[in-house]
Parts: structure tokens; C-alpha cells; sequence
């Protein structure tokens, strides 16, 4: 408990929702590479895996307005570049309504952590559609079934320019904490896409009641990224590639705004 605010505990979250474990292995994360809780800033949207830092860890939070992290973040990793500035949000939040300004800080490379977690919703306001619901649910905007092609996150932000992209479940909680450290230690724009049950406000819909109906869900659909070259996109239609998809090196953002100061203004 040297992370966490134990006298609140325990969580709001409901039953079955995979917003617990994500905190689990973001604090086991943190005790791992022994860092100190009062050099990061952990930035939050609007949501209900929002909550999973404020008010749960004992560190700095900046619980900002829906959608709008990681704006929020790139001012707070510019004036503070010596801090961990990790942004937890919905995919709501951050593949929909933010989505643009996910594209950009994935494209400039900036040196922040952002875990997305994917409960298939916008779960706290009741379970309408989002970016990656999977076609063919029935969401609360979407009574009769969802039309839409959902969006491939992960993919998408290993397009944008990102250092370190992976993608993981709930149910693969060492890999995920792995993970996390793996993207506190990485210079540049990591990117963990965390898929995680929501059986009140998704589930219901589609009979998945039970955090655990997720959790076998995960497990049977996982594939890791290794073994899907053969695969053509029709057999992966219902898959879930996890694993890590991207780890390399490029300029940084605030490095070379520092750089460019220095050389202008010099400062
Ligand atoms: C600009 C704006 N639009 C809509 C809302 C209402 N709202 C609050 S939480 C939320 C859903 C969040 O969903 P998501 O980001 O996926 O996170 P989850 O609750 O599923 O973890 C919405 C739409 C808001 N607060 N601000």
C-alpha cells in the first residue's frame, strides 16, 4: 500500500470491471522500477478509468476535462520534462473525442506514458458506442446493433510515430506490468492499449455479466503478435493481437524544443 490511499479503499469501481487490475499493475509498476511517486504526474480525461489514478495513488493528478489529456499533458511534460507524465483515460476519451490529439503527440514523438483502456464504451455515462466498439454490438446509441468498423488503436498510434506501442488485456497482467515499465523507461511517445471488462455497461448487452465472462474471452481470443504474419485479415476479424508492436528510437519532442531554445534564444 506505499502507492496507494488506503484509506479509501475500497474502490467505486463496480463489479467486475477491469479499472482495479489496471491500478494493480500501474502501482506494482511503479514499486518495481523503484521510482519516486512524487516525480510523476498522472494526467486523466473524463471516465470512469479516469478514476484509476485520482484518488486511488499517492502521487501528483491531474484529473483534466473529457477528452483533453494529453493537451493537458504535453504543458505539463514541456514545463516539467524531469517528471513521468503518464495519461490514463477511456477510449472515449482518448481515441474518440481526443483522438486528434492522440494522432499528434504519437507523430511529435512526445515523451509521455498513455494507457488506454478499452472497455468497447464510453462506460461511465452508460455504454454508448465508441471508436472501438466491435461491430455488431448493440451499445445504449446503438439499440439494434453497432455498423461501424471499430478503430485498431494500437495500429493506429504505431502508424502515428510513437517509440513504444503494446497491446494487452486484463487477463495478461505481468506482460501489462512488464509493459508499463517498459514505457516509463522508454525516451519518447509509449503507448499501452489495455483491454478491460465492463460487464455493467457493455457486457449487459451481449450477455457478458461476469468480469470473468472478459477474462475467458481475453484468454481465447488473444494471438501474440508473433504469430500473425501468416494471417489474413479476415482469419484476425475476431482475434486480439496482443504483444509488443513497436520499440524504437526517434527524436523527441521536448528534447529538441530544449534544443532549439538553446540555440535561439539561449535558454
Ligand atoms: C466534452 C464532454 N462530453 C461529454 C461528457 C460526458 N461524459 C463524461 S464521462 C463520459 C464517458 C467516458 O467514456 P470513456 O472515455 O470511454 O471512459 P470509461 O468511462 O469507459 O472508462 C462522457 C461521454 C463530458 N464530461 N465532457
Amino acid at each position: 500500500m506505499k502507492y496507494l490511499r488506503e484509506e479509501i479503499f475500497p474502490t467505486k469501481f463496480c463489479s467486475g470491471c477491469g479499472c482495479g487490475t489496471v491500478l494493480n499493475c500501474y502501482a506494482h509498476a511503479i514499486d518495481e522500477l523503484g521510482l519516486n511517486p512524487e516525480n510523476i504526474v498522472s494526467v486523466t480525461g473524463i471516465g470512469c478509468s479516469s478514476w484509476i489514478p485520482s484518488p486511488y495513488l499517492k502521487c501528483d493528478t491531474l484529473h483534466t476535462t473529457h477528452g483533453r489529456p494529453l493537451a493537458f499533458a504535453t504543458g505539463v511534460k514541456i514545463m516539467k520534462p524531469d517528471m513521468d507524465v503518464v495519461v490514463i483515460a477511456g477510449d472515449g476519451d482518448i481515441a474518440g473525442i481526443g483522438g486528434n490529439h492522440l494522432i499528434h503527440s504519437a507523430r511529435r514523438n512526445l515523451d509521455i506514458s498513455v494507457f488506454l483502456v478499452n472497455n468497447y464504451i464510453y462506460g461511465m455515462t452508460g455504454g454508448q458506442v465508441s471508436p472501438t466498439t466491435p461491430m455488431g454490438h448493440p451499445t445504449t446509441t446503438t439499440p439494434y446493433k453497432n455498423i461501424e468498423h471499430p478503430m485498431k488503436i494500437a495500429e493506429l498510434v504505431a502508424a502515428a510515430g510513437a517509440s513504444y506501442v503494446a497491446r494487452w488485456t486484463t487477463y495478461n497482467v505481468f506482460p501489462l506490468m512488464e509493459s508499463m515499465q517498459n514505457a516509463f523507461k522508454k525516451k519518447g511517445f509509449s503507448f499501452i492499449e489495455i483491454l478491460s471488462p465492463c460487464p455493467v455497461a457493455h457486457g449487459r448487452k451481449i450477455g457478458m455479466r461476469e468480469g470473468q465472462d472478459y477474462l475467458n474471452m481475453f484468454k481465447e481470443k488473444a494471438i501474440k503478435i508473433e504469430k500473425v504474419k501468416n494471417l489474413s485479415e479476415k482469419e484476425l476479424e475476431d482475434r486480439i493481437v496482443i504483444g509488443k508492436f513497436v520499440d524504437r528510437e526517434r527524436t523527441e519532442f521536448t528534447e529538441s524544443l530544449r534544443k532549439l531554445n538553446q540555440e535561439r534564444i539561449g535558454k
